[in-house]
């Protein structure tokens, strides 16, 4: 299948880009690593007339960190943070999930950003942008502003953004102490989008009881789940069985996900029960060290 005609730019620069953005409407669209657009435009469900495309933007490919913060470029591709020393070591659930990001060949391709601002429910970056309470860096020509990613999602592949706006960037607070995370999928095939995912990290005392957590969901509602109960029910208590079936039988009861070709929901509510259990106490043997 082809697209529908389109004009096609390809900016040298951020302003340029925002200008083209502006002046393109609802018209204009961004292409970045064209994994998920270029289907969708073959299969005329997006018709743009306008594709800027930001793949010469080389400012917006970088990996950074300062002590607090790991700062990643929305052009950097899936498979340069997959193979990334400072991401694994200041935000290694990042590492873990982008490596059940599609393929290989599709992570060469398909950036941060470009997975991030197509919001697919099982997704697993706004996953882990949710679970790690990441914060996205927005621009348009008028104003630069930032959003946590709990108010970033809004619904099935929809964001707060707004046409003429642009993802520059992604920030991930840097958790320092006894950390220790986890991701954890089930999908029907190697590459395919997850059924279910389940992201956590947490923090131990010196005596291995939880200080902090986060513990999030994929593949149950239109975004990611926060469980945010989590922290409540199991701050100050070690990871006992005990512990994580209370929370499995909470997370059983917080999701409210929708049958679909691929599985019914009585079993992505089964998978999120189980994933839930495994990601925690993953996240907590790590953390003991
Ligand atoms: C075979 C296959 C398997 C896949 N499996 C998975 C999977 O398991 N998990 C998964 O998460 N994804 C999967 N994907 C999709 C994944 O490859 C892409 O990472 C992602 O969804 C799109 O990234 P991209 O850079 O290619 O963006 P594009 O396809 O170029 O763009 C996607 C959307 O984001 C917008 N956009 C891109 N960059 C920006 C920006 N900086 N600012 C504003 N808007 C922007 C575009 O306008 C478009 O609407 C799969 C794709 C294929 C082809």
């Amino acid at each position: 299948m082809k697209p529908a005609k389109f004009d096609y730019y390809r900016p040298k620069d951020v302003s340029e880009a925002l200008s083209l953005l502006e002046s393109s409407g609802f018209d204009g669209k961004i292409i970045a690593g064209g994994q998920s657009l270029v289907p969708i435009m073959n299969m005329r469900l997006a018709t743009p007339e306008c594709l800027i495309d930001i793949n010469g933007l080389h400012d917006l490919n970088f990996i950074d960190s300062d002590d607090h913060t790991l700062k990643i470029g929305t052009m950097t591709r899936q498979s340069t943070v997959e193979t990334s020393e400072l991401v694994k070591k200041k935000c290694g659930l990042v590492t873990e999930a982008v490596a059940h990001i599609g393929h290989l060949q599709t992570r060469n391709r398909g950036t941060i950003g470009g997975s991030i601002v197509h919001a697919d429910p099982s997704a697993e970056l706004p996953l882990v942008l949710m679970a790690l309470n990441g914060t996205l860096h927005i621009s348009s020509e008028e104003e630069t502003r930032s959003v946590n990613a709990e108010d970033f999602f809004l619904t099935f592949l929809t964001t707060d953004m707004m046409p003429n706006e642009m993802l520059t960037e992604i920030h991930l607070p840097i958790w320092k102490g006894r950390v220790g995370s986890s991701f954890q999928e089930v999908a029907r095939r190697h590459g395919d989008f997850a059924l279910v995912a389940a992201a956590c990290q947490l923090e131990l005392d010196a005596h291995d009881r939880i200080s902090d957590i986060r513990l999030a969901l994929g593949g149950v509602e239109a975004i990611p789940l926060l469980i945010e109960d989590a922290k409540e029910l199991l701050a100050g208590e070690k990871v006992t069985d005990q512990a994580v079936q209370k929370i499995a039988e909470l997370v059983a009861k917080s999701v409210e996900p929708e049958s679909d070709l691929h599985a019914s929901a009585a079993y992505r509510t089964q998978l999120a029960k189980v994933l839930t259990t495994r990601v925690l106490y993953q996240a907590y043997e790590r953390a003991k060290g």
